[in-house]
């Protein structure tokens, strides 16, 4: 069981990984959270769509309840709906959540994050791939975490907006001069190849979806493998 916080690992300078559960097996979730806790999973990285903000459905609250049951990993909650502060409390509710939701979808983000905060969430920002950072620069002294959409939000096994990299390393320097602790989460087409120019660029916890830990290529304990051997070779900032 993964007793470590992913700030420490962090500090250890090695990237952290959040596997995409709308990519698991649904059918074998217990194997797939069996491998999480084997090898030290940090977090969960989980999509809510809501038909409306982007043209998709994914998981939700009933399925949130039932992972937080079966394991201690915290939840990492993308919330890539509408209506917001209805629904964000429901969600901050399974352990002590990091839940992040996309700035436009609320009238007063910094309220937003102050509910996530006194929902018992660890609050984030998700930035859409068109939106450029200056856009968030009053939000970023308030959150925990960025998550840097790399692809469109809606649909896993998308191709990286290659414009993205230098937006985590706008962002990386953005945090660093000013001294903001925020993490920087990527989200999208995290693969194998794009990996290490992500880690490069600045990148602290990698969503990790169809084109690496999910994929059809290997078998999933080839992947995890694979995904540990790629980390210690390119360790993330000290
Ligand atoms: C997309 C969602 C992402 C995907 C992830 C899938 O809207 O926010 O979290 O699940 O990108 O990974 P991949 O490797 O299939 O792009
Ligand atoms: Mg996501």
């Amino acid at each position: 069981m993964n007793m470590k916080t992913p700030e420490m690992s962090v500090k250890k300078g090695r990237a952290l990984v959040s596997p995409s559960m709308m990519c698991a097996d649904f059918l074998n979730l217990d194997r797939d959270i069996q491998l999480f806790e084997e090898y030290n999973i940090p977090l969960l990285h989980i999509d809510i769509m809501d038909g409306h903000y982007v043209p998709n459905f994914t998981l939700g609250p009933d399925y949130c309840a039932a992972l937080a049951r079966r394991t201690s990993i915290p939840l990492d909650i993308h919330l890539m709906i509408e209506d917001v502060d209805k629904y964000a409390p429901i969600f901050c509710a399974f352990g002590s959540p990091w839940v992040c939701f996309h700035p436009e979808v609320s009238y007063h983000p910094l309220r937003t994050l102050n509910l996530i905060k006194a929902s018992g969430g660890k609050p984030g920002i998700a930035i859409d791939p068109a939106m450029p950072v200056e856009h968030y620069k009053y939000l970023l002294d308030q959150v925990d975490f960025v998550c840097v959409m790399t692809v469109n939000p809606g649909y896993a096994g998308q191709k990286l907006i290659p414009s993205a990299l230098g937006k985590i390393a706008e962002l990386r320097n953005y945090l660093d001069q000013n001294h903001l602790k925020a993490l920087i989460e990527v989200d999208g087409n995290v693969s194998w190849e794009n990996i290490p120019a992500m880690i490069e660029a600045g990148a602290d916890i990698l969503v990790a979806g169809t084109s690496s830990l999910f994929g059809k290529d290997g078998s999933r304990q080839d992947n995890f493998q694979r995904m540990e051997k790629l980390l210690a070779d390119y360790p993330g900032r000290k």
